[in-house]
């Protein structure tokens, strides 16, 4: 009796079949084409996912797993192509790197691509068709069907990133993986980790062990906003902080690469780097022990010193197990406010100054991170750092990251050099996004979800050749006023999607109006994933 009641109930449930319009196509960022056919594919137990490499046959069975969590259907990967009900991803050469085309047909799912990266991406836009309950954590009742659809899709930029900062406040691992995961719905594809700052050295190096042991923790001070940390004992006892072992890192990276996601370490130098000389202060001009800051101080003085030989010998060690670890093209390497007082009076700079000829200061910090230029190429990688690298001349073959507002990004772009636009006034995530009265303490600012949805990376001012150099846009978190994983979503979501949006889509394909209602059914799948979005943002700007 019980089995002619499961059958009945599953003939009945099939007869409903839902009518999709074009209001149920809520994809994030917007694909540059998409056309909405009559009928629907359905997820079967018969359904069979086709693909030819391990890679993307591994990329398949994730999906597989995820589906058979929420809804009890066990799909597999196969390699013969059925008559019908299947997914099959199909590499077609005449693709550009990022592009995919999805056409979903009744009897099956086709996905066309270059290379991986467009399987990842078709497979993301598959899931954001499908009921938002496919986010879910456990079984759920639905109607596991997805709308007839062709979309024609490619990014606007090959650089779609997000830069998080893990020291000022650290963050586990598996937080990173989650946002991962969530960059990798929205198609972005890189990540920027930024494991170095005054407040704290996250990434361990075998020849350094000092650099994660003192330099990964800080004293815990409730009394100021930026420092305060939930859980970590207060005192005079450096007990706040934490480090990624290079065994993590490697799990990140494959992490990341498997969402088709590029990882960026940015080791800074020659300041933010007190973390650094708390460990080793040999490496500074005045050599005298310093404890690593709670934050707070500014401006510091205590910097690398650009006169001794050793502070170059110990940073070409460090990037040494840097690349070894990250297979990326680009190594940041910061460069960003560097106050030079004790370099004007350390005897150490002021011999380097005289053998190399070099007029003052500025020219010294040129100096400095031309020699670390000059490392990097020759380990066949590419030097990434804040526009501040352009003082005193640019290295040859660096890119820039424009930072204080598109000046940077003009002027270097101009001379020939790759950019990458992060200008504070549109993608600095630590701004407000809403009423401050109302809001959580934040850096200061206001980048509301219309503004980051407003940035283009590309400005008025280029000329052609100058755009030709705009690598892509990325939004940046600091992480001086989020000490919990919780505050840190509350800024990244949902100005992420707006972030996604304005760096993938076409000019042509961007509506604000349009977005708004894209973003609100958005919020109904984050609200499945338990993701802490900033509700605020959506009600203030409209
Ligand atoms: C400036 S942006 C910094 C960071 C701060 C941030 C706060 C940049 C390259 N440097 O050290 O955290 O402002 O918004």
């Amino acid at each position: 009796l019980a089995f002619l009641f499961l059958v009945a109930a599953f003939s009945c449930e099939n007869k409903e079949e839902k009518i999709f319009t074009e209001k149920d196509i809520n994809i994030i960022p917007k694909p540059i084409f998409t056309e909405l056919n009559t009928g629907s594919f359905k997820f079967t137990n018969d359904t069979k996912l086709i693909a030819e490499t391990k890679e993307q046959q591994n990329l398949l069975r994730s999906f597989s797993i995820k589906l058979e969590k929420v809804s009890g259907i066990k799909t597999e990967v196969a390699s013969i192509v059925p008559t019908t009900n299947y997914i099959q991803f199909v590499v077609d050469t005449t693709l550009k790197d990022e592009e995919y085309n999805l056409a979903i047909k009744t009897n099956a799912i086709v996905v066309k691509a270059n290379a991986y990266a467009g399987f990842v991406y078709g497979l993301e836009t598959i899931k954001q068709l499908l009921p938002v309950a496919i986010e879910s954590a456990a079984l759920v009742q639905e109607n596991w069907v997805v709308p007839n659809v062709e979309i024609k899709d490619a990014p606007r930029f090959k650089w779609r990133g997000l830069m998080l900062d893990v020291s000022r406040h650290f963050f586990e691992v598996d937080y990173i993986k989650k946002t991962l995961d969530r960059m990798a719905m929205l198609k972005m594809n890189t990540f920027h980790w930024h494991l170095v700052d005054d407040q704290g050295w996250r990434i361990e190096i075998k020849k350094y062990p000092k650099l994660t042991g003192v330099g990964g923790f800080r004293v815990n001070q409730e009394d100021k906003p930026w420092n305060a940390r939930p859980n970590a004992p207060l005192g005079t006892k450096a007990t706040y902080g934490g480090f990624y072992t290079q065994e993590q890192i490697k799990e990140v990276v494959a992490y990341a690469a498997e969402r088709g996601i590029t990882v960026v370490p940015e080791i800074e130098m020659p300041a933010h780097v007190s973390s650094a000389i708390a460990a080793y202060p040999e490496f500074s001009c005045l050599a005298k022990p310093i404890v690593v800051p709670s934050g707070g101080v500014w401006p510091i003085t205590d910097i690398y010193c650009a006169g001794k030989e050793e502070t170059f010998t110990f940073l070409e060690d460090v990037l040494t197990e840097v690349m070894d670890l990250f297979p990326s093209k680009y190594i940041h390497i910061g460069g960003d406010e560097a106050t030079k007082t004790n370099w004007e009076t350390c005897p150490h700079c002021t011999a380097r100054l005289q053998t190399e000829g070099l007029a003052n200061v500025e020219e010294l910090q040129s100096y400095f991170i031309k020699r670390m230029e000059r490392f990097i190429s020759s380990n066949d990688r590419v030097l990434i750092g804040w526009d501040e690298i352009l003082e005193g001349g640019l290295a040859p073959g660096a890119t820039v990251m424009s930072w204080r507002g598109v000046k940077g990004g003009l002027e270097a772009s101009a001379e020939g050099h790759d950019v990458v636009m992060t200008p504070g006034t549109h993608c600095y995530f630590d701004h407000y996004q809403g009423d401050q009265d109302k809001e959580p303490l934040a850096f200061g600012g206001y980048t509301p979800l219309s503004k980051v949805y407003n940035f283009d990376p590309i400005v008025e001012e280029m000329t052609l050749e100058q755009e030709k150099h705009v690598l892509g846009g990325q939004a940046n978190l600091w992480a001086e006023y989020l000490p919990t994983e919780e505050q840190s979503e509350y800024m990244i979501f949902p100005r992420l999607a707006a972030m996604s949006e304005a760096v993938w889509s076409s000019k042509e394909n961007k509506d604000w109006t349009n977005f708004s209602g894209r973003v609100k059914e958005l919020f109904k799948r984050y609200d499945v994933m338990g993701v802490n979005y900033a509700k605020s943002a959506y009600q203030i700007t409209t």
